[in-house]
């Protein structure tokens, strides 16, 4: 996915998914918004919902609706199978060894802070360290700054060049024997940078340190192989995926996972409750405490199904044009000033307008129609890494067009205008 520079704007590549008939499944792509055909680049926030989502939750709380693992009548036994099922999905999708690897959880957030506090709480120990890049997300930031304050541990920032991509000489002087966990974004949502996670775990795993990603943004645009990667735990969200939010993935290795005491007790996740002891349930069970989000996980099953119905191969070549175009168009805008050029980027274009606060310029471009995000993206290290308070990100999904990158390059020329 390595950018290339261009004169004029890249072309449709040669074998195209059939756009239009994929944005006919996702209804909300043909609502206006203040009077305008919606032009959704905001997908780095969220993804839109396709009618296999929304089916199968309809079905779901419609025909199907009971609390699962627990009841013996029909419904309780339909829904129960539904359930399960989007384990085995969930293990394919990320190439996991083995469905009981797989967590449920409320999403990225959640499946880090069930990291930082049962495998970090329990294994930290005063003077370790917590190696995480300068790009991290706030949530692959705070839950480690919180188990370091618990611990004694302390957290380090990995530097990032200025293209926005990881110093690796530098991540190669912090490793070391103090070095426990790393913490790496497989995708920056502030930057769209594609990070050497494989590589990066290499040089974790020859340091003893265990390797935690966020892998928010990668789950929806990039075929995501955790045995490939090398990592110990991968995290994703289910809404970024095109599902319902409420509800994400964690992976983790049997023997971490195993070795780890649960971080909530509950229903569902013991083998035995007694006063004078408990003893919990295996794997996956151990951590999933209470009534799941068992409407939104059918749904992220089917989410799945759909993403890999029309493929990473497709997704990723469509993707990397509409990137390639954006990239071309809005940087040749006077004053616009692009943050994160990583060679190898995904769909996330975030950049500066001169003379045009991000905010302003994304109440401009709303006002036509066009929904991207303008702020720090909880990444406020980018932000102070750049200079700057804020950006503005226009982040990208198969289902845009080249006609809608052409919208927000006019959404920009009128931004100046307007500030001229
Ligand atoms: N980024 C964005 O607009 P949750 O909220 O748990 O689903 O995902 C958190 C998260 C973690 N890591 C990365 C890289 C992310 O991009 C996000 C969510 C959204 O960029 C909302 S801040």
């Amino acid at each position: 996915m390595a950018l290339a520079a261009s004169a004029s704007p890249p072309r449709r590549p040669a074998a195209p998914l059939d756009v239009e008939a994929v944005r006919r499944d996702f209804p909300i792509l043909s609502t206006r918004v203040n009077g305008k055909p919606l032009v959704y680049l905001d997908n780095a926030a969220t993804g839109q919902r396709p009618l296999a989502v929304i089916e199968a939750v309809r079905r779901s709380m419609a025909e199907q609706n009971a609390n699962v693992h627990r009841g013996v009548h029909t419904l309780s036994e339909q829904a129960t199978l539904a359930y399960d099922a989007v384990r085995e999905d969930a293990r394919a999708f990320l190439n996991a060894p083995a469905g009981h690897e797989v967590i449920f959880v409320r999403g990225t957030t959640e499946g880090i802070n069930l990291v930082a506090q049962s495998y970090g709480r329990t294994t930290l120990r005063p003077g370790d360290e917590i190696l995480l890049t300068t790009m991290e997300h706030h949530s692959n930031i705070v839950p480690w700054q919180i188990v370091a304050g618990q611990t004694g541990a302390v957290v380090r920032a990995i530097p990032i060049t200025d293209a926005g991509e990881v110093d690796l000489d530098a991540y190669r002087s912090l490793l070391g024997p103090r070095t426990k966990i790393v913490g790496v974004v497989h995708i920056s949502n502030a930057l769209g940078t594609i990070n050497p996670v494989a590589e990066m775990t290499r040089l974790a795993h020859e340091a003893g340190a265990v390797v935690v990603v966020d892998g928010a943004q990668a789950a929806p645009h990039t075929a995501v192989d955790v045995q490939a990667l090398g990592c110990d735990f991968y995290a994703c969200s289910g809404h970024k995926m095109f599902g319902p939010t409420g509800v994400g993935l964690l992976w983790g290795r049997t023997e971490l996972l195993d070795a780890m005491p649960p971080w909530q007790g509950g229903g569902d996740m013991i083998h035995t409750v007694s006063f004078t002891g408990t003893t919990f349930a295996p794997l996956p069970a151990k951590f999933e405490a209470g009534t799941p989000a068992i409407a939104e996980v059918i749904g992220l099953g089917a989410a799945i199904r759909y993403l890999r119905g029309i493929g990473f191969d497709a997704i990723g070549a469509w993707e990397h044009a509409l990137l390639e175009r954006a990239t071309a168009l809005v940087s040749a805008v006077p004053g616009v000033r692009l943050v994160g050029t990583a060679r190898q980027k995904a769909g996330v274009l975030s950049f500066t307008l001169a003379g045009v606060h991000p905010h302003d310029l994304g109440t401009i471009l709303d006002a036509d129609g066009v929904a991207i995000r303008a702020g720090h993206h909880c990444a406020q290290p980018v932000m102070d890494r750049f200079g700057v308070h804020a950006t503005a990100r226009a982040s990208f999904a198969f289902y845009n067009t080249f006609d809608e990158i052409d919208a927000l390059v006019r959404g920009l020329h009128r931004a100046r205008e307007v500030f001229a």
